[in-house]
């Protein structure tokens, strides 16, 4: 139920009419209860079992892994190169693993986790080769982050969804071995200053990291939620950069090469690069920009006169969230929402604010500010930075519109 939405009213006739009812279902039990159990186990809407009384049959019993209720239609709507997560549908901070947006460039591999290895190798002392069993046995660390891909933008149309604008951004706990111990383990050369990180998938992605930032905080994750990482999120390991464009964690990942000047790989050269002004490009933007989106009210919502509670996610790449402002008059006056805790370093945060809507129709945009006095841009702001081209690491503040009949819309008035 949306908060606006009046509740039903308790009646005795309400009351009496379950009654009525209840004495029904009874006669139709066993029947009910065969069909019940079939429904859920083969997935078939329950809509079929909705006319008995659930108090009034045996429920299906435990199984071997629990389900989504078929009356939650989460999808992740996929493409042939990437699938998002449906941000208008989530609550709280963490992203059901099945919903972790995908992004491939050639498919997800097979890899059988007996046969895994990792080789690390190049301007170290000791050249290994470890195992998977090798890398669980080293102190492991939790952390939950973001990861988002850098291609994170799109607009062009009114019926936008935030899955649509910005879907490829999720949330995880990611468990595994910091990579400054295996670092350690091989005893990286001092004049090592680059490190290659290589996928074991069809695309051999590889990208070129400072050893900075493997001392700093990167994470080799076999583990995401709780459980074994998931193939599509690299299984059995792949490097997670927290606060780093998607393309640097490296999913799968086979081999760790220590060097002293980065390789301008396919992914540094023809791709991962964006415009800025003059005809120039910038190279190596790993840091993930600070942005906010409202997640309700939101395409495909539709409001209704009262108060609402305005929800959304906010996030920086390089570091903590201080504020998010939101607008319900189009920009002219901003007010401070709350942040839901915990505000965790790099991560989504969670936010909302109280807004009593009357009726008129308006534009309602979140606007987020990091720890380092970023601010999230306008639209325009990016455009005006960067040229024409919007390219990669485009945050740019979303606008709804809000309908006088209570209909929530994206507003694509930038559009190029
Ligand atoms: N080996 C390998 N690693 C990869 C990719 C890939 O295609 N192959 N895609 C990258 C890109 S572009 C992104 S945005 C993230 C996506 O991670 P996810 O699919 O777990 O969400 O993985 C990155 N790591
Ligand atoms: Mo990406």
């Amino acid at each position: 139920m949306e908060p606006n939405q009046p509740q039903k009213k308790i009646t005795r006739r309400t009351l009496l009419g379950g009654a009525a009812t209840a004495a029904v279902a009874v006669v139709q039990t066993s029947f009910a209860r065969g069909r019940s159990a079939v429904a859920v186990q083969i997935g078939i809407d329950e809509k079929t079992i909705l006319t008995e009384d659930p108090t009034k049959q045996m429920g299906v019993p435990p199984g071997k892994v629990g389900t989504r209720s078929t009356f939650e239609k989460l999808a992740k709507n996929p493409s042939d190169i990437s699938s998002r997560s449906p941000l208008q549908d989530f609550y709280g901070i963490i992203t059901p693993s099945d919903l972790h947006f995908e992004r491939h460039h050639n498919g997800v591999p097979a890899i059988d986790p007996a046969k895994y290895e990792l080789t690390i190798h190049g301007l170290v002392e000791r050249p290994m080769i470890f195992s998977l069993v090798d890398l669980k046995r080293f102190p492991s660390v939790s952390r939950i982050a973001f990861l988002e891909c850098s291609g994170n933008f799109r607009t062009g149309k009114e019926t936008m969804s935030p899955q649509e604008i910005c879907g490829l951004t999720s949330q995880s706990e990611w468990t595994g071995v910091k990579l400054s111990t295996l670092f350690r383990e091989v005893g990286v050369k001092p004049n090592a200053s680059w490190f290659l990180a290589e996928g074991g998938d069809a695309a051999r992605m590889t990208r070129s990291i400072p050893v900075s930032k493997g001392w700093n905080d990167a994470i080799i994750a076999y583990a995401q939620n709780g459980e074994a990482i998931r193939p599509e999120q690299g299984y059995p390991v792949r490097l997670f950069l927290p606060g780093w464009e998607g393309n640097t964690s490296v999913k799968w990942l086979r081999r760790l090469e220590l060097g002293d000047a980065p390789w301008h790989t396919r992914e540094e050269t023809s791709k991962y690069t964006e415009g800025i002004k003059d005809g120039k490009i910038r190279q190596f933007s790993f840091d993930i920009d600070a942005r906010s989106i409202i997640t309700f009210p939101a395409y495909p919502a539709q409001i209704q006169k009262g108060w609402i509670e305005i929800r959304g996610l906010a996030w920086s790449g390089r570091g903590k969230v201080f504020k998010v402002e939101v607008t319900t008059d189009a920009g002219k006056s901003w007010q401070q929402a709350q942040l839901q805790e915990p505000v965790l370093d790099k991560a989504h945060v969670r936010f909302r604010h109280l807004w009593q809507w009357n009726g008129a129709t308006t534009e309602i945009m979140s606007r987020v500010t990091d720890e380092t006095g970023y601010v999230q841009p306008t639209f325009a702001q990016l455009i005006d930075a960067r040229g024409s081209d919007g390219g990669y690491h485009f945050n740019p503040i979303t606008v709804w519109q809000i309908k006088a009949d209570g209909r929530v819309f994206n507003k694509p008035e930038n559009f190029r």
